[in-house]
């Protein structure tokens, strides 16, 4: 069955797949401009990730009052946030709110799958195939599909073997009341991890924590957010949203100058408990300017850290076992409540990967190198295959350039994380080599729906179709995020930054990590100056980008 080019399925403006944060402002932006649109979901509803993580314990990290829209003045006065960080239900309900105040949810199709994603260079459009069969063309292709989106493929040896009780974080189907007074095991401490299993504790008979590589896991200290900050914040919203949007990371800055070395031991050590008591993003690993630049800096830092470990975990084994032994902020930092307390409950235990490596599973049991570990379920938070994951999943093809996976098989390369060369009037939002990896999301999505709006309406204007980076803006944009990101620690640590979590992943930085203000700096001025690098109809104002400020910010 086709439903491709009748009076019923127009040709439209803009196809989009998702249906979260990215997708429904691309909905609301395609209506203000007066484009049609035609969004597809896979999942039953809007909320992207925000649908599909529903763990327990499952929260944003980014403060709730910072991590939302920022497009509508009427919205973030209306919406009342109740605590510092949001929890999965309440930024679900926010995403609902938004797709039924703006009237959103009428452009997307639902439990929709879009599973490839042609282009045509005759028609000089895309066509979409949908898991139905059906499909649907349109002038733009916007992939909003999210870079967390695709859970990585389970690599945890034996698993087949297992007959007890399997869920995964990222697809969570089950209620913490199926774990009680189970042996419960849970294999990974990243974020998702770290914020499910002092919950676990608090119901398992026993559970015991997998752990491969120990991470930092700052207390999130959060707390209900007072009505007169929420008044505060509602009356200075339109200046708070603007320091963000030219901040580092999206938030509102606290600029340090001085150097860790520049100060005493003492007062270093004075700081970094003050930094440790406001905890987030803006914590310990951001007291210094030089902390994610020199190894030496940043030591003073995780040492500080580790002793706060062994200042929580009574038994010093454990404790020991739960040092993170990779630069601070190198890999996404995790923020939790009462992790590490949770070590000292006597039904817990923690079995590190590293010292005994998964041989396999049985029935009822995780067999390591050095012992048999009897569990009833097994709780998988072994994260993503992000970023390209997503993307690839789409099976994107431009003649003559075959799948966006062919494209890229050495590697992710893109111009401005937003086009990538070879596929014409192809966009992503937040997508790799943009700054998604280190900001807070919801704006840097808004940041690049806006500016993908303008270079259409400037397309448009000047009476092209066809959009499309050249290599040489692309071999341009992929320079300076290489030559940005080996100015910093993030090079150094494997994680799925740098997608060396998925085994045969080619290894890319996945984000511009210059901060979102020079970014957005970087967009503007690439727009004023007519978008070199882009090419409008095959012409282009430059090939390359050329000369452009790439300082590191923050
Ligand atoms: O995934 P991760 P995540 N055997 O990749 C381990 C965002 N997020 O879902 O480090 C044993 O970080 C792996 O070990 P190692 C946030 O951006 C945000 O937790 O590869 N272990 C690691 O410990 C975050 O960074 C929020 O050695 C295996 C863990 O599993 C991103 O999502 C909440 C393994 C995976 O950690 C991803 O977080 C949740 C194996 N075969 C997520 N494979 C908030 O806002 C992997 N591991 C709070």
């Amino acid at each position: 069955m086709t439903d491709s080019p009748t009076p019923a399925s127009p040709v439209v403006d803009v196809l989009c797949v998702g249906a979260g944060f990215s997708g429904l402002y691309a909905a609301y932006q395609a209506r203000e401009h007066g484009w049609t649109f035609a969004g597809f979901e896979a999942a039953a509803d809007v909320g992207g990730t925000w649908f599909l993580n529903t763990y327990p314990g499952a929260r944003c990290d980014v403060e709730s009052v910072y991590y939302s829209y920022s497009f509508s003045e009427e919205l973030q006065k209306e919406w009342t946030w109740s605590e510092r960080f949001a929890p999965q239900e309440e930024i679900l309900r926010y995403i609902n709110h938004v797709a039924d105040r703006f009237d959103l949810r009428r452009y997307f199709r639902f439990g929709t799958k879009v599973v490839a994603a042609n282009w045509l260079p005759a028609e000089k459009l895309w066509e979409v195939t949908l898991d139905s069969g059906a499909t649907r063309r349109g002038r733009y292709l916007l992939a909003a599909s999210g870079g967390l989106s695709t859970p990585k493929d389970v690599d945890v040896p034996g698993l087949e073997n297992f007959a007890g009780l399997t869920v995964s974080t990222s697809r969570w189907n089950v209620s913490l009341d199926d774990l009680a007074g189970k042996r419960v095991a849970v294999i990974g401490t990243g974020s998702s991890g770290v914020q499910c299993i002092p919950l676990i504790a608090e119901v398992a008979e026993h559970l015991t924590v997998f752990q491969r590589t120990a991470n930092y896991v700052f207390p999130a200290r959060n707390r209900p957010l007072p009505p007169e900050v929420v008044d505060d914040i509602k009356s200075r919203y339109p200046e708070i949203r603007q320091e963000c949007r030219y901040s580092p990371g999206g938030i509102p800055d606290r600029p340090v100058t001085d150097r860790a070395f520049d100060v005493s031991d003492e007062e270093r050590r004075r700081r970094y408990e003050a930094a440790y008591e406001r905890s987030g993003f803006l914590g310990v690993g951001a007291e210094f300017a030089d902390l994610l630049f020199d190894l030496d800096a940043n030591q003073t830092a995780a040492d500080f850290f580790r002793g706060k470990i062994h200042e929580i975990v009574h038994d010093d084994r454990t404790a020991t076992l739960l040092e993170p032994h990779f630069p601070l902020g190198a890999k996404r930092s995790c923020f939790g409540t009462g992790y590490y307390e949770t070590f000292n409950r006597p039904n817990v235990s923690l079995v590190s990967l590293r010292e005994e490596p998964i041989t396999t599973m049985t029935a009822d049991s995780i067999v390591t190198e050095a012992g048999s570990y009897e569990v009833d379920a097994v709780v998988l938070a072994i994260g993503f295959d992000a970023f390209t994951g997503p993307l690839f999943g789409l099976n994107v093809t431009a003649p003559g350039h075959g799948r966006l996976q062919d494209a890229w098989r050495d590697g992710v390369r893109t111009y401005l994380g937003l086009l990538t060369a070879g596929f014409p009037n192809f966009f992503m939002v937040a997508g790799p080599q943009s700054p998604a990896l280190a900001s807070n999301v919801v704006l840097t999505i808004e940041q690049a729906v806006d500016w993908i709006a303008g270079l259409i309406t400037h397309a448009r204007a000047e009476g092209h179709e066809v959009i499309e980076t050249t290599t040489e803006g692309q071999d341009d944009w992929v320079d300076i995020t290489e030559w940005t990101v080996n100015q910093t620690l993030y090079a150094t640590t494997d994680s799925w930054y740098r997608g060396s979590n998925v085994a045969g992943k080619p290894s890319t930085f996945m984000g511009y990590v210059g901060g979102v203000g020079r970014y957005r700096r970087i967009c503007e001025e690439i727009a004023r100056r007519g978008y070199p690098g882009v090419a409008l109809d095959s012409s282009a104002v430059a090939k390359g980008i050329g000369r452009i400020d790439t300082e590191v910010d923050g």
